[in-house]
C-alpha cells in the first residue's frame, strides 16, 4: 500500500529574474508549481512511497511537469494527458529577495520579512486538470493509499474538480464504505487562493464543507480570517472546524498549533494543554496499528476533547513564502504516517517548511531524515535557540 495519494493541479511556473511587474520582468527561470505534488515530493523526500495524479496537457510542458515531479521519487504512473487542454502555466513577479536562485539562504538571521511576491497571474483557465471530474479519475487509485491528500485549490477549478473532491470526501468513503474497508486518512490543506475564486462566499462554504468530511485539515490563521471572518486565534478557528480529528492551525512565522482528539467519545478531563507542551498521545494513530494512520474519526464524537499542541517555527531568512505550507504539510504528514508524537510531527513540519522558506521556488532542499530527526528530538530550550 503506498503511503500518499494526491491529487491536484501541478502548473509549470515562471519566476522572475528581476524586479517589477509582468509588463517590466523580461526574463523568467522555468520552475514546477502545485501544491499537491510539492507535498508528494515532500513526503517521497523523507522516505515515503507517494504518487501524484493529476491531469496535463499532452504537451512539452506537462512531459516536463511529469519528469520533474518523478525525479523525487514520486509514483506518476497514473498522471493523464489531455490531448485537447494544455498545461496550466502561472508567473510571479517578486521583490528584490525573491528573485530567481536556487542556492539556500543563510538560515536563523533575524532579518526584515521578505518582500512578498507582487503578483501571481495564473493561465489555466481551461486547463487539462480543469477537466478532471469523477468520471476520468481512477477512484480506486486514489483511495488505495493510508493517506490521501486533498486542497482546496482543485475545488476552485472546475465544477467537475469539485465534484470529484465531494466523491473523494464523502462520507461512504468510511470503514465498510466504497473503499473496501481501507479507508485512507483524508487529509486536506484548505489552500484558499483568492484570485481563483469568483465568488468569496461560496469559496468559504465549499472550503468549509470540505473540510469538515476530513480527518486532518492544514490552515493557515490568516486564511481562516479571509475565507470564514475568523479572528481570535486558532481556538476560534477550531471553533468553526470541529469535526476533523486533527486541525492544524499555521500561524505563519510565529509557529503552528495543533488541536488533536486522542480518542473518540473518551473524556479526558486532562486532555487540553497550555500551548507549548507536548502531547504524548501520539502513539495512539500510529501507522502499524491500523490501516489509517490517524484512526478515521467521524463527525459524531462529539464533545470534542482536543489535546492542544502548540510548536513555535524556525527563524529563517525567508527568501520566498511559496511552498512553504506544502513543506509544512509533507513534513507533518511524514511524522504521521510514523507516528511519532504530534510534538515531534509539528516539528518535522516545520524544519521542511524552513528549507522551502529560503529558495524562491517551490521545493526547497529536504533536510535529511537523519539530521531532521537529530533537530526534532532537541529539548525545548535547544529547539527555541534554532528560532
Ligand atoms: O503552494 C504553492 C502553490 O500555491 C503553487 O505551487 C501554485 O498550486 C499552486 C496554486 O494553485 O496556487
Amino acid at each position: 500500500r503506498l503511503d500518499l495519494v494526491t491529487l491536484g493541479e501541478s502548473m509549470v511556473t515562471f519566476l522572475p529574474r528581476e524586479p517589477g511587474g509582468l509588463a517590466d520582468v523580461a526574463s523568467f527561470e522555468r520552475g514546477i508549481g502545485g501544491a499537491e505534488s510539492n507535498v508528494a515530493c515532500g513526503v517521497a523526500g523523507a522516505g515515503h512511497s507517494a504518487k501524484w495524479v493529476g491531469r496535463v496537457g499532452a504537451d512539452g510542458f506537462g512531459q516536463h511537469l511529469v519528469e520533474r515531479i518523478a525525479s523525487y521519487g514520486v509514483d506518476t504512473g497514473d498522471v493523464q494527458y489531455d490531448p485537447h487542454r494544455p498545461t496550466g502555466i502561472y508567473f510571479r513577479t517578486a521583490g528584490e529577495r525573491a528573485l530567481s536562485r536556487s542556492a539556500p539562504a543563510v538560515p536563523a538571521r533575524q532579518g526584515p520579512p521578505a518582500a512578498p511576491f507582487a503578483e501571481v497571474v495564473y493561465y489555466r483557465a481551461g486547463s487539462a486538470a480543469s477537466a478532471m471530474s469523477p468520471a476520468n479519475m481512477p477512484g480506486d487509485v486514489l483511495r488505495s493509499g493510508r493517506i490521501l491528500h486533498l486542497t482546496g485549490i482543485t475545488a476552485a477549478l472546475s465544477a467537475d474538480c469539485l465534484a470529484l473532491l465531494d466523491d473523494l470526501t464523502a462520507p461512504g468513503t468510511g470503514p465498510g464504505g466504497r473503499a473496501g474497508g481501507h479507508r485512507p486518512l483524508l487529509s486536506f490543506d484548505v489552500n484558499y487562493r483568492v484570485g481563483l475564486w469568483r465568488d468569496a462566499e461560496r469559496a468559504g462554504t465549499t472550503l468549509l464543507g470540505l473540510g469538515r468530511r476530513c480527518d486532518l485539515v492544514f490552515v493557515g490563521e490568516d486564511e481562516a480570517e479571509a475565507a470564514w471572518g475568523v479572528t481570535g486565534g486558532p481556538a476560534a478557528v477550531r471553533a468553526v472546524l470541529p469535526e476533523p480529528r486533527t486541525l492544524v492551525v499555521k500561524q505563519g512565522a510565529t509557529g503552528a498549533t495543533v488541536f488533536h482528539r486522542a480518542a473518540l467519545g473518551v473524556h479526558r478531563p486532562d486532555a487540553v494543554r497550555r500551548p507549548g507542551t507536548a502531547d504524548s498521545s501520539g502513539t495512539a494513530d500510529s501507522p502499524g496499528a491500523a490501516d489509517n494512520p490517524c484512526g478515521g474519526a467521524s463527525a459524531e464524537s462529539a464533545p470534542v476533547r482536543d489535546t492542544v499542541t502548540f510548536v513555535p517555527a524556525l527563524r529563517v531568512d525567508v527568501v520566498a513564502e511559496v511552498g512553504a505550507g506544502d513543506a509544512f504539510a509533507a513534513g507533518f504528514l511524514s511524522g504521521t504516517l510514523r507516528g511519532l508524537p504530534l510534538r515531534d510531527r509539528i516539528r518535522h513540519g516545520h524544519l521542511m517548511a524552513a528549507a522551502a522558506l529560503t529558495v524562491a521556488g517551490d521545493l526547497g532542499p529536504p533536510p535529511g531524515r537523519p539530521r531532521a530527526d537529530r533537530l526534532a528530538a532537541l529539548d525545548e530550550a535547544a529547539w527555541g535557540r534554532l528560532r
